[in-house]
């Protein structure tokens, strides 16, 4: 299988976050994507491409034309406000606040266009983003001209970020830009199965009111984890989308028994959409030493997970979202793509 990855994405390089009542050390890094890349390299997974940039384009097909301009404004107006160094919101434009007229200080649109204080942004975030989203596109790219399979090394990651804000370290949703851009160059029919520990909740408000692409995620019950307030079993799609969004949160603590169940039941799902292609929102989180992490996957299954997707014999993009355990996340990815080309 085939790697996208730019060197560029590894210029978003945070410091801190605020989680847990403190000041902390980031957890979403550059380290990474370094470790993912070396144990490609070193289990010969295949070659490792540098994306194309696909400009603009398919990045306002997903967002915002505003949130995108303030991504782009955001150091300029940081610095020119006598700040340096990751910007952190602390004011959110939440029930009866209005969102318009938007703000002209740097501190009210950082609230305006996100959703938690714990995403670092800084100086070359946006630029990181964009990389790590060209990598998506390359990789769909890859699959739409014949490839059975391609594997979008994608950091900074994506399925937090909705059409016009940005949160859970996501700035640009990787995977609905993927699977718009697909959808764009003919499928008909995309599904986009989110395997992170945490709910896709800017993936599935994306998609939320359509039937052309189908949404499933298995995650935390929201009820106990991140990102709280999107990710409940009952939301199943809303207008022309009613029946095409399907979550599966567990209880925290589930291992690979009851996550293999959900797995099983959104493999139906999808099976029965019959979509023309499948982007698969790899997040390594799940695994049971992960350190923001409830869930006990062992590497092992990362390698069965891998396997059983490919039973569904469709084109698939796998796009990187999260996982923490450093040390372990080459082999857990690498396990999953393994997994899938050789089931
Ligand atoms: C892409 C992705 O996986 N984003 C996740 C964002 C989660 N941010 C909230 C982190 C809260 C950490 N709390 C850990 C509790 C155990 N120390
Ligand atoms: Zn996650």
């Amino acid at each position: 299988m085939k790697t996208v990855f730019s060197p560029g994405q590894l210029a978003h390089d945070p410091k801190h976050e605020i989680s847990d009542g403190e000041l902390r050390p980031a957890v979403e890094i550059p380290a990474r994507a370094e470790m993912v890349r070396a144990r490609i390299l070193e289990t010969e997974l295949g070659e490792v491409l540098t994306p194309e940039d696909f400009g603009r384009g398919p990045l306002a097909r997903v967002h915002d034309g505003d949130y995108l301009d303030f991504l782009d404004s955001f150091w300029t107006r940081w610095t020119n406000a006598g700040r340096g160094g990751e910007a952190f919101p602390f004011v959110w434009p939440v029930r009866g606040l209005s969102l318009e007229p938007k703000p002209d200080h740097i501190d009210g649109l950082l609230g305006r266009y996100s959703f938690d204080a714990g995403t670092p942004l800084g100086q070359y975030s946006f630029a990181a983003a964009r990389a790590s989203a060209n990598s998506a596109l390359t990789a769909a790219r890859l699959v739409a001209g014949g490839e059975r399979s391609a594997f979008a090394l994608c950091r900074p990651p994506g399925h937090h970020a909705a059409a016009g804000y940005y949160g859970g370290y996501c700035f640009l949703n990787n995977a609905a830009i993927a699977g718009q851009w697909l959808r764009d160059a003919g499928a008909e029919r995309v599904a986009i199965l989110d395997v992170d520990y945490h709910h896709g909740n800017g993936t599935q408000s994306i998609f939320y009111e359509r039937s052309d692409v189908l949404f499933l995620s298995i995650h935390a019950d929201p009820r106990e984890e991140y990102p709280y307030f999107l990710g409940h079993a009952g939301e199943t799609g809303a207008a022309a989308g009613e029946g095409y969004n399907a979550n599966y949160p567990l209880a925290l603590g589930a291992d690979w028994e009851t996550w293999s169940n959900a797995l099983a039941a959104a493999m139906a799902r999808i099976r029965d959409f019959a979509p023309d292609t499948l982007v698969i929102s790899l997040g390594l989180d799940a695994y049971e030493k992960d350190p923001i992490s409830r869930f006990r996957l062992a590497s092992e299954d990362f390698t069965r997970m891998g396997a059983a997707l490919a039973g569904l014999g469709l084109p698939t993009i796998f796009v990187m979202e999260g996982g923490y355990a450093v040390e372990a996340l080459g082999v857990n990815c690498v396990n999953t793509l393994a997994g899938f080309e050789g089931g």
